[in-house]
């Protein structure tokens, strides 16, 4: 059973109703973005941008494939075909122009096949549409900060010990997965991401979203994500950023939007940005 974390949180004061609403809510979410024990392959793709990246890996896949195999046939005719035995007295060329045409001209064209797959993929992750909603993501050593500017929300994402997993609705192996509270969003919306780095350069990504950014201090970065269904989604700090980088990870929640409402609902109270925060925000707008 998965637990609403907002709706345990030490010291926080909300509606029973709220509470309740809430737990539901969080009940049906599935774990769909998660890494298992063996796995090789991505973990499932939860948006198109994730879509479009295992797309492109297995069409590389292809061509990799093809270029493998083609080298090994060529070398397996040289040493079968052409070894002294075989072949004691040898050809004395050193050059052959339509040869080297074509093995320049060739490769060009493989690059130019898949730079034109590749590139659009690439700037459709830098490109942000039109957005829904705008998170505001900052790296501190060792945590992660979330921040709803448009909700006035604002938030710490800290590490659950193991002790504490299944108090918050985690499973036992969810340990450097699961934090005390999570990013949530609503399914289908265009979420922007702006991204940056308190003290040093950590990386924000969910692996299930294709999504990953480095958040570095004083340079704020954009992309953004769409889901397309709901679940529980964890990430990792994918830059070395100091001796805790193993323990800050990230916990995304997508929510059908009537349940995001019910959360956001609570969270306004939870979660209200300090007033001076708030100040500070506004002064450098
Ligand atoms: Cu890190």
């Amino acid at each position: 059973m998965r637990l609403a974390k907002f709706a345990i949180g030490a010291g926080t004061a909300f509606t029973g109703a709220w509470v309740s609403t809430a737990l539901l809510a969080q009940d049906a979410l599935e774990t769909i973005g998660k890494p298992v024990p063996g796995g090789m392959g991505f973990q499932p793709a939860a948006t198109e941008l994730k879509e479009d990246i295992a797309f492109l890996d297995g069409f590389l896949l292809v061509i990799i494939t093809a270029i493998v195999l083609l080298v090994t046939g060529l070398l397996a005719v040289c040493i079968f075909r052409f070894n002294a035995k075989a072949n004691p007295t040898p050809a004395t060329f050193t050059h052959h122009s339509a040869l080297e045409i074509a093995w320049t001209v060739v490769p060009i064209l493989i690059l130019i096949v898949i730079g034109s797959l590749s590139l659009p993929i690439l700037f459709k992750q830098l490109e942000v549409p039109d957005s829904d909603l705008t998170i505001k993501v900052t790296g501190n050593q060792w945590y992660w900060s979330y921040e709803y500017p448009d909700e006035e929300i604002s938030f710490d994402s800290v590490l659950l010990q193991r002790d504490e997993l299944a108090e918050h609705g985690y499973a036992p192996d969810e340990y450097l997965l699961a934090t005390d509270t999570a990013v949530v969003v609503p399914v289908g919306a265009v979420v922007r991401l702006q991204i940056t780095g308190a003290d040093v350069i950590h990386s924000w990504t969910i692996p299930s979203f294709g999504v990953k950014l480095d958040a570095i201090p004083g340079r704020l970065q954009e992309t953004w994500f769409r889901v397309d269904r709901p679940g529980v989604f964890f990430g990792q700090c994918s830059e070395l950023c100091g001796k805790d980088h193993a323990y800050m990870p990230i916990v995304v929640k997508a929510m059908e939007p009537e349940a995001y409402a019910t959360w956001l609902e609570g969270a306004k109270q939870e979660f209200a940005m300090n007033p001076a925060a708030r100040t500070i925000r506004l002064a450098s707008n």
